[in-house]
């Protein structure tokens, strides 16, 4: 298993644990820790052993935004030259789900990289947020669209305007995050859940992702086909045979991830 600056990186059973850990500036995102969460990501989607993965951080923040003090000399030129941060759509494309189990602060750039995620299990001690207008800047990863799509115009302009945080059950009641639980179990039932993806069909855990993700990216009906046509692709896999007489035969499918 790979070493990193910082990031930890476990293997539990076909699930994959990533931590983020600089905990001396709440897991602020610098360049280092997006080189290394995209080579730790690329070799879980690469590592047919695994089959889903967890991004969590530490009980007071799963990160408290991009680097300030890594942008704050940053002039024009060098960002958008440089395409910062550009690198974590990288994320995006991993092709196997990615849980974000979220405890403490995400903001900014931390409330980002969770809503990067599949989806997000909260904490009971989660807050989320979009700070960056007290900055004088704004979000740059993505989150002025992923929670405008997440919570709906009213909640994602009033949070990126006023910098105001939401805690987990609003983020909850809003539609931020798919369940909160108590704080101290977070990380288990991430695992947890990661685990019972990890235990499905492989090829219909890849196309039940891209499916649900094509909803924010075409309209109703063009969603519609391609979710039939992978679903008729899916007839010619192995385990689409396996799943069915596992059923019938009443006993567990093993799968050949073909
Ligand atoms: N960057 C760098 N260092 C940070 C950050 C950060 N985002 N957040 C916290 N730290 C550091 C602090 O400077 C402090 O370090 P030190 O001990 O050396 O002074 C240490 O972490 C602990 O932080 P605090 O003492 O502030 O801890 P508190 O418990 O008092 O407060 C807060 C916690 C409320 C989370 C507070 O730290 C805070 O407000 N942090 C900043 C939050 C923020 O504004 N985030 C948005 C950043 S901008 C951003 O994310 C832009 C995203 C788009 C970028 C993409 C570009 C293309």
């Amino acid at each position: 298993m790979a070493e990193y600056e910082t990031i930890l990186v476990e293997q539990r059973g076909r699930v994959t644990l990533v931590t983020l850990n600089r905990p001396q500036a709440l897991n602020a995102l610098n360049s280092q820790v997006l080189a290394d969460l995209l080579a730790a990501f690329a070799a879980f989607d690469a590592d047919p052993s695994q089959g889903c993965a967890v991004l969590t951080g530490s009980e007071k923040a799963f990160a408290a935004g991009a680097d300030i003090k890594e942008m704050q000399a940053q002039g024009f030129a060098d960002m958008y030259g440089g395409n910062f941060f550009g690198g974590y759509e990288r994320l995006t494309q991993t092709r196997k789900p990615i849980i974000a189990a979220v405890a403490g602060y995400a903001l900014g750039g931390g409330c980002e990289l969770a809503m990067m995620c599949d989806f997000i299990l909260a904490a009971d001690t989660a807050k989320f947020g979009q700070p960056e207008i007290k900055l004088a800047v704004s979000p740059g990863m993505g989150g002025s669209q992923r929670l405008t799509r997440a919570v709906g115009k009213a909640k994602a302009m009033e949070m990126c305007l006023t910098g105001r945080m939401m805690d987990a059950a609003e983020a909850e009641r809003a539609g931020l995050v798919s369940r909160v639980v108590p704080a101290a179990e977070l990380v288990e039932e991430a695992v947890k859940t990661a685990a019972t993806i990890a235990g499905m069909a492989p090829l219909a855990v890849i196309a039940n992702k891209e499916m649900v993700n094509a909803a924010f990216e075409t309209g109703l009906a063009q969603g519609v086909q391609f979710e039939r046509r992978l679903f008729h692709g899916l007839f010619g896999t192995a385990d689409q045979k396996e799943g069915m007489s596992a059923f019938v035969e009443k006993r567990a499918g093993n799968w050949s991830g073909k």
